[in-house]
């Protein structure tokens, strides 16, 4: 088979959080954790995201020792298998503690505007993803509006990834995320995602995370464990239209539709 023209990355989730929206709470502790995050390795993930806090709209704040109880032992477990793992964070002290453990990546809904967020990655060589959130989890969702949300979440992004950079984090450790569904409508998720090649055109790898999210149930009508088959095609097409990385919970059929897509020319 001919070599692939784009190389898209899967990164699968695992939520340690008794709240989590999609999971149910069906991974409350560590070691259901861990077990997660080895099953996604097999099924293809080129790395897992381990969340410790849940962001859904509305969901409550987690304290930092409570969020290190739940976090660190899975980042630990998972690198000493080998997997790669990036962490969930808006907590400089999970930052750090993460790096510590031995995480490729920090990805951080509040693209790291907490105080001292940008020095605990910048003193680290692990990459940093910067996402787009209008507001914050508890009110986000409470009648978002923008004038252009292409033109203002792209600045914002630009705004971040300069941030990161005067901190001497290299632009190629750099990824940036529109954030879908953090402070958006589906008719803004659904702006974003056509503005995906622009967004692709800006300098830095790009994530998108669509996965079982709230516009794939408006597109469909079905339920959270009901949205698999929109998730694959909503990574698909993200993937298609250049993002180099792709955020979701199904990684064994969403890794199986790229490898179709690829052996039947998506990538030309
Ligand atoms: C995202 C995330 C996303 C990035 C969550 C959920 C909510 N991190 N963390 N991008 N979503 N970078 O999984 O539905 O879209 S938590």
């Amino acid at each position: 088979m001919r070599e692939p023209t784009t190389n898209p990355r899967v990164m699968g989730i695992v939520n340690v959080t008794p709240d989590s929206f999609s999971d149910g709470g069906r991974f409350l502790d560590v070691g259901s954790a861990i077990a997660q995050g080895l099953r996604l390795h097999e099924e293809g993930a080129d790395l897992v995201d381990v969340g410790g806090e849940s962001t859904r709209p509305g969901a409550a704040a987690v304290d930092v020792a409570e969020e290190l109880r739940r976090v660190i032992p899975v980042v630990e477990a998972l690198v000493s298998e080998g997997v790669e793992v990036s962490v969930d964070t808006m907590k400089p002290e999970v930052m750090r503690a993460a790096i510590g453990a031995g995480a490729a990546m920090i990805n951080d809904v509040n693209a790291f505007r907490a105080a001292g967020a940008i020095e605990a990655i910048a003193s680290s060589k692990v990459d940093a993803c910067v996402m787009h959130m209008k507001g914050t989890p508890e009110t986000m969702q409470a009648d978002p509006r923008y004038d252009d949300v292409v033109a203002e979440v792209s600045a914002y992004l630009v705004e971040r990834a300069r941030a990161l950079e005067a901190a001497g984090v290299a632009p190629e450790r750099i990824v940036i995320d529109p954030g879908f569904g953090f402070g958006k409508t589906l008719e803004h998720n659904v702006a974003l995602f056509r503005a995906l090649p622009a967004i692709c055109s800006m300098g830095y790898p790009v994530l998108v995370g669509l996965s079982r999210k709230k516009s794939i149930g408006d597109i469909t009508g079905r339920k959270v464990d009901e949205r698999v088959a929109g998730s694959v095609a909503a990574a698909l097409l993200a993937v298609q239209n250049g993002a180099n990385l792709v955020r979701v919970h199904d990684v064994r059929e969403t890794v199986d539709a790229i490898k179709v897509w690829r052996a039947l020319g998506g990538d030309r």
